[in-house]
């Protein structure tokens, strides 16, 4: 059980703060540890109560770490700036520390775990000296629910406090729920920013040196240095993924990076949807989603992580373990996304957004004329004469899913809902088509492990540059890649043999035209695409077969009632030849550079498509 394998060298005691009572000891006894290690200066245990959370934003707002905005135009809500050098995930400060690399797999930063323990000892010696420890226990899923896990993570960040109370259910219930045996994901995060007696704390505190680091086998992650999102709030991407990735290897069920919505059609029948996008590539949006067709209607169950699961009927169940949505402010405003917007109205985080004037939020794509005047992100004066952004591009929002008004009165139950289909998606100004059908699950993994997207400003890294990122997990994935491949198409047999596993599909929001611009209105009226792939699923559209898999047959798609004319709808499903050739070869090196390990599927895949853009 030892977390840190070397001997503690500090004599320092605890300062003996109490635990709550019925704490599991092997809780008490790590968090004992740390506390020796990191000297707090005290240590306290979280209940996830309401006025647990109004001392901690009082105290923040104290410190400069939230500012209030106006109670009348945006209650209960605050303003964070974080530092600048702290505004994203970091995935070249992200490791994967298996005792064998090749468990890492070339898509991962991997240390050996030895060294990496070594490392953090020193680095979390004495760190959270002059602060707090918050010790949270948390539930990912509904407590108690079958497909739960469940977590502890000590963090001296209140900022991270808070996020967690809202991004899981945290506090006293899911500490309850952890019994002698019951295995929990040790989360240790500091931001590396101890002080001396009478030093002055900053209003972001962290550190230039960061290190995410996870051992997928002990179920342990320790961050530090940043108090950014994922790279903070461990039970996310760190737990949610990449410690995730590896348990539902070893257990037979698929963490994924997906929304999950639900849809009823016009003849009353529902269907849960999970998707894959990588990072700011529109998940949030879409599990958001305000159909333009009279008939359909779209709930909402989670916008960023969901777990996949072999229900009693062996059928592939899913949850999404998260009760919060961290989501990218930018673009986000009524035209494009209502139902955030009515979210967003109360009882909400905001971090690196601007605020104006008369103390509310406004950011880039929020209204169409941006205010005469705010103050941007960094705390400057900014203008619309301004030449940088007013919110940071990675601005998000912290908030409770259930303060969604589309949230699906089936987005907590424990026992998860059946997922009729799964999508992949990545962001392609070229090549990709609007929407295509896979022809069967392990054409349709062929499609997620090449899926390739253009990056973002959700982590480091130069947006708008090409790169594979397969099944939108490139940065999340606590396995061999290729593992996890295999996993996939293990665990889609399996389902496929108790009667059906989803019906698999990829989309292509962001294609563009010659002129730059989106050839696809996107948003709102991607219901059209949705709706062509619920239609297949039940029967009631043909498709025509492409080097993608089936797209939609002439007609099939009423491409003038989301106001694309003819030559647009031609240029959505443009297929050239020579292109395809090329990302064919693509696909090929990037599948060589895992060699022997590719399923043969998966090539085959390559393979079949290959052969199809010969023909064309
Ligand atoms: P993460 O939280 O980083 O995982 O992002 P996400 O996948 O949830 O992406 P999100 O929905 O927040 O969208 C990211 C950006 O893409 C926002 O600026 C959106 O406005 C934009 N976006 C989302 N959907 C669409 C769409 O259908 N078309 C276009 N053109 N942009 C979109
Ligand atoms: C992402 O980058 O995919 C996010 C934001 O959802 S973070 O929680 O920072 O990973
Ligand atoms: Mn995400």
């Amino acid at each position: 059980m030892a977390i840190i394998e070397q001997p503690l060298r500090d004599t320092r005691t605890s300062t003996g703060a109490g635990h709550p009572e019925g704490a599991d000891p092997s809780i008490v006894a790590w968090v004992e540890r740390l506390a020796l290690h990191a000297t707090p200066d005290e240590v306290v245990w979280c209940d996830g109560s309401t006025p647990e959370r109004a001392r901690l934003i009082r105290q923040m707002v104290d410190a400069g770490t939230l500012e209030a905005l106006d109670p009348e135009l945006r209650p209960g809500s605050y303003l964070a700036r974080s530092d600048p050098d702290d505004v994203a995930r970091v995935e070249s400060r992200t490791f994967i520390c298996s005792a064998r690399e090749e468990d890492a797999g070339p898509t991962n930063n991997w240390v050996p775990p030895s060294a990496m323990r070594e490392t953090l000892h020193g680095l979390f010696r004495g760190a959270m000296r002059g602060r707090t420890m918050y010790v949270m226990p948390f539930a990912m899923g509904p407590v108690g629910g079958p497909l739960t896990r469940y977590g502890v993570q000590v963090t001296d960040s209140p900022y991270v406090v808070l996020s967690m109370g809202t991004m899981t259910r945290m506090g006293a219930e899911a500490l309850a729920q952890i019994g002698p045996g019951t295995e929990w994901v040790k989360c240790a995060h500091t931001v590396g920013a101890p002080l001396a007696p009478g030093q002055a704390d900053v209003p972001w505190p962290c550190n230039k040196t960061k290190y995410i680091s996870h051992f997928p086998e002990t179920r342990e992650v320790w961050s530090y240095g940043s108090a950014y999102g994922g790279n903070a709030i461990l039970a996310k991407k760190a737990f949610a993924l990449r410690i995730a990735s590896a348990i539902g290897q070893d257990e037979g069920w698929l963490a994924a990076h997906m929304l999950l919505l639900k849809v009823t059609n016009p003849r009353g029948r529902v269907f849960h949807v999970a998707a894959a996008f990588p990072s700011a590539c529109g998940k949030t949006n879409f599990a958001m989603l305000q159909p333009t067709i009279p008939g359909w209607t779209v709930e909402t169950l989670g916008d960023d992580i969901a777990w996949l699961a072999p229900g009693p009927d062996g059928r592939l169940r899913a949850i999404n373990p998260e009760a919060g949505f961290f989501g990218v402010a930018p673009g986000t405003g009524r035209g494009t996304n209502p139902v955030a917007m009515d979210t967003l109205t109360h009882d909400v985080v905001f971090t690196n957004v601007a605020r104006t004037d008369d103390g509310d939020v406004w950011w880039e794509g929020m209204t169409d004329e941006a205010p005469a005047h705010l103050t941007d992100w960094l705390g400057q004066d900014w203008t619309p004469a301004s030449s940088t952004p007013a919110a940071h591009p990675n601005s998000r929002f912290t908030v409770a899913a259930a303060q969604c008004p589309t949230i699906s009165d089936d987005w907590d139950d424990p026992a998860g809902v059946v997922v009729d289909a799964v999508i992949f998606g990545g962001r392609r100004a070229t090549n990709v088509p609007l929407v295509a059908q896979a022809r069967d699950w392990e054409h349709g993994v062929f499609m997620g492990a090449t899926l390739a997207s253009e990056r973002t400003a959700a982590a480091e890294g130069t947006v708008g540059e090409l790169r594979r990122d397969p099944l939108a997990m490139l940065p999340f994935c606590g396995v061999h890649m290729a593992d996890h491949w295999k996993h996939w198409l293990e665990v889609g047999a399996k389902a496929d043999a108790a009667g059906g596993a989803p019906a698999i599909f990829q989309v292509n929001w962001f294609r563009k035209g010659a002129d730059g611009r989106f050839l696809w209105p996107g948003f709102g009226e991607n219901i059209h695409a949705l709706a062509w792939m619920l239609d297949r699923i039940e029967g009631r559209a043909e498709g025509t077969a492409s080097p993608f898999g089936l797209i939609p047959a002439e007609g099939e798609i009423d491409h003038a009632a989301a106001g694309v004319d003819d030559a647009t709808w031609a240029e959505l499903f443009g297929l050239d030849k020579a292109a395809l050739a090329a990302e064919a070869d693509d696909a090929q090196a990037f599948l060589d550079s895992y060699g022997d390990k590719v399923p043969e599927p998966i090539r085959e895949g390559l393979a079949r498509m290959r052969a199809d853009i010969d023909e064309l």
